[in-house]
């Protein structure tokens, strides 16, 4: 399995295949996913990838993180097309250490976020299919490595609450309803597994407390978390 990988995975994208092992983070919107990457980012023997968003925000310029949320219907094959590119890079890129982290996944960009958008009617009919003819060439073609999935679940009304603190220019036009669909999607995929195919084991934690509980709860997880292994 582990030469399959190597094989298909070709230069620039070298992994070491005798210390594979990749987590996913993954979460609703403003879940805590960054705080979670950042306790872990100090563990030796780990490598961090948060997610590429600052990217979302400014390709050559332009905002398509900003746009898909001004108007969804026009604008969100643009930024889904660049997500699926950016999670593709960040699964594929050079290992430099044993475990390594990630914020999110090309699983969740589609499962969760294209297939929110087409659901809710923002993504016409076309769109979608050229999304899913990609990314099912992608994980047809193309192996990606994913050992766990650290499930951080929250309630969207705790998130909603993050969301309206941090006060991120783009997302002042997300109502509770958006973030009550992708927690759907999530709990449907991660916990009642009845949607999407799931690319490995998950670990949830609950994530709805302050601060120093979810330290706590991630100091209790930290060795069942880096000894995952596929
Ligand atoms: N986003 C999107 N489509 C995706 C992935 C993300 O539209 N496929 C959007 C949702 C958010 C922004 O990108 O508005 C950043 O998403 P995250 O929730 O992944 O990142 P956060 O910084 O919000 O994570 P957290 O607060 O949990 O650390």
């Amino acid at each position: 399995k582990l030469l399959v990988r190597c094989v298909r995975t070709l230069p620039p994208y070298a992994v070491s295949p005798s210390s594979l092992c990749g987590i996913c983070i993954e979460g609703n919107i403003a879940s805590g996913k960054t705080t979670c990457l950042e306790y872990f980012s100090k563990t030796s023997n780990i490598e961090v990838l948060t997610e590429p968003v600052s990217k979302w925000r400014n390709v050559r310029g332009h905002n398509p993180l900003g746009l898909m949320y001004q108007d969804p219907e026009r604008w969100g094959l643009t930024l889904q097309t660049y997500v699926q590119l950016s999670m593709l890079d960040r699964h594929l890129s050079t290992i430099s250490a044993p475990v390594r982290m990630m914020e999110r996944s090309i699983f969740s960009a589609k499962y969760i976020f294209v297939e929110n958008l087409y659901r809710s009617g923002k993504m016409p009919e076309v769109d979608f299919a050229v999304l899913s003819e990609w990314f099912d060439w992608i994980t047809t073609n193309i192996s990606i490595p994913v050992d766990l999935i650290v499930y951080l679940q929250t309630s969207p009304q705790t998130c909603h609450e993050r969301l309206k603190q941090r006060s991120r220019e783009e997302e002042k036009v997300v109502p509770l309803e958006y973030l009550e669909s992708i927690h759907q999607l999530y709990e449907d995929w991660l916990i009642k597994k009845s949607s999407s195919p799931l690319p490995a084991p998950v670990l949830v934690i609950p994530a709805d407390q302050d601060l120093q509980e979810m330290l706590h709860q991630y100091k209790e997880n930290r060795d069942k978390i880096l000894t995952a292994r596929s």
